[in-house]
């Protein structure tokens, strides 16, 4: 419920943060302009031109994906848009245009709107989940999605295991030093995330108006990208049926735009091994079962954290990239589909042999850099990665 609208000092603090917001889309906005016009989008410039104030909404509409010039002009659009919603008490929508435009601009640019969202959202201002939606007896989907059970050809091998209480930063570093991937079983046993989040109202009660991109897939058409609330992905984690349609927030870096969420997660001890104590980038990974990432590496050492349901994933050296027809030569991403290769187009992949790993909850992978992967989620799942 919109609670403390009238209360002069939300009011003042308000006001105050409207002008960054509005400030960030000014100074922000010529920049952009400039770019459209010179690739010769002058209808669109003029329409940036005169934002804040206007044309937020006929912006928004324009299919312009084919320029990433466009992705600016459609960030800005939305910020705008917050800026009109808030001004009319639409905190809701405010909160949401602001969250769409903070993941298109990124941190540390879209700090005022992440302060903006914060804001309201102390504030008590947003309408939350109607109250039947927000109790109840409630789970995630634990069914075993079918077609990923069977162990895939060639791909079988054990990968190293150990067990968190069992292990210590020096036996890592010799993984780490050989880059050789290893299994620590129960690393985040502890972790609160592991704990709390396992419940989806945990979540969903408290952040579940917050939105983030995903991509959406129905069975035989292709997959989509776009924006959901949180609430909408957890509502299709807890569905028990795998045939209708799936969502998957991938690689989205929750923790920056949902800073309280931190408490609940640690930094892996490990990454000591190659000096660090934080991570350069941590994304969460949060998907209906069936959800996953093909065949590719990373240039970055990972380590890949189950939070909660299940994941299989099978790795393969890079030394065998030659058998993997990779998109182009020295590309990331593979063109073979893992679970059902095509024989005939990729005849050398026969040849490749890879290991299979199982993640439950609370359990870490370490992959170092370059370590081909391809991921797939047996029930509803949460993980979590740490590039270092
Ligand atoms: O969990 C996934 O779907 C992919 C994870 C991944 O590719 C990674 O951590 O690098």
């Amino acid at each position: 419920m919109e609670k403390r609208t009238n209360d002069p000092s939300f009011q003042s603090s308000l006001e105050s943060i409207l002008r960054l917001v509005t400030d960030l889309v000014i100074c922000y906005k010529h920049n952009v302009e400039k770019e459209l016009r010179a690739c010769g989008r002058s209808r669109l410039a003029r329409l940036v031109d005169q934002l804040p104030l206007s044309n937020a909404k006929q912006l928004k509409q324009l299919s312009i994906n084919d320029l990433p010039t466009a992705n600016h002009a459609l960030a800005l659009a939305a910020a705008s848009s917050s800026i009109l919603d808030a001004k009319e008490h639409h905190f809701s929508s405010a909160s949401e245009n602001a969250d769409v435009a903070l993941i298109m601009l990124g941190l540390p640019l879209g700090q005022p709107l992440l302060d903006f969202i914060g804001l309201l959202q102390r504030n008590s201002v947003i309408h939350h989940l109607p109250a039947s939606q927000s109790t109840g007896d409630v789970s995630f989907c634990t069914n075993e999605a079918e077609r990923v059970n069977e162990e895939i050809r060639n791909m079988a091998e054990p990968c190293a295991e150990v067990t968190e209480a069992h292990f210590s930063d020096a036996h890592f570093s010799e993984f780490f030093k050989h880059d050789k991937p290893v299994v620590i079983r129960q690393l985040a046993a502890a972790w609160p995330a592991v704990r709390k989040w396992i419940n989806p109202l945990y979540l969903k009660n408290s952040y579940g108006h917050r939105i983030v991109p995903v991509e959406y897939s129905i069975p035989g058409a292709p997959i989509k990208e776009r924006f959901a609330s949180l609430a909408e992905v957890i509502d299709m984690m807890t569905r028990q049926s795998h045939t209708t349609e799936n969502v998957y927030m991938a690689q989205h870096p929750l923790l920056d735009y949902i800073p309280a969420l931190r408490k609940d997660i640690s930094q892996p001890h490990y990454m000591k091994a190659a000096g660090k104590d934080t991570a350069d980038l941590v994304n969460l990974w949060m998907g209906s079962a069936g959800t996953g990432t093909k065949l590719h590496f990373d240039s970055a050492d990972n380590i890949l954290v189950q939070l909660v349901g299940r994941k299989k994933l099978v790795l393969i050296d890079p030394k065998q990239s030659h058998l993997l027809y990779p998109t182009s030569s020295g590309a990331n991403i593979s063109t073979v589909d893992v679970e059902n290769p095509d024989h005939t187009k990729f005849p050398r992949f026969c040849e490749a042999r890879g290991m299979t790993v199982y993640l439950e909850p609370g359990d870490a992978l370490y992959m170092p850099a370059h370590y081909w992967h391809w991921v797939r989620a047996i029930s509803s799942s949460m993980s979590i990665n740490f590039w270092f």
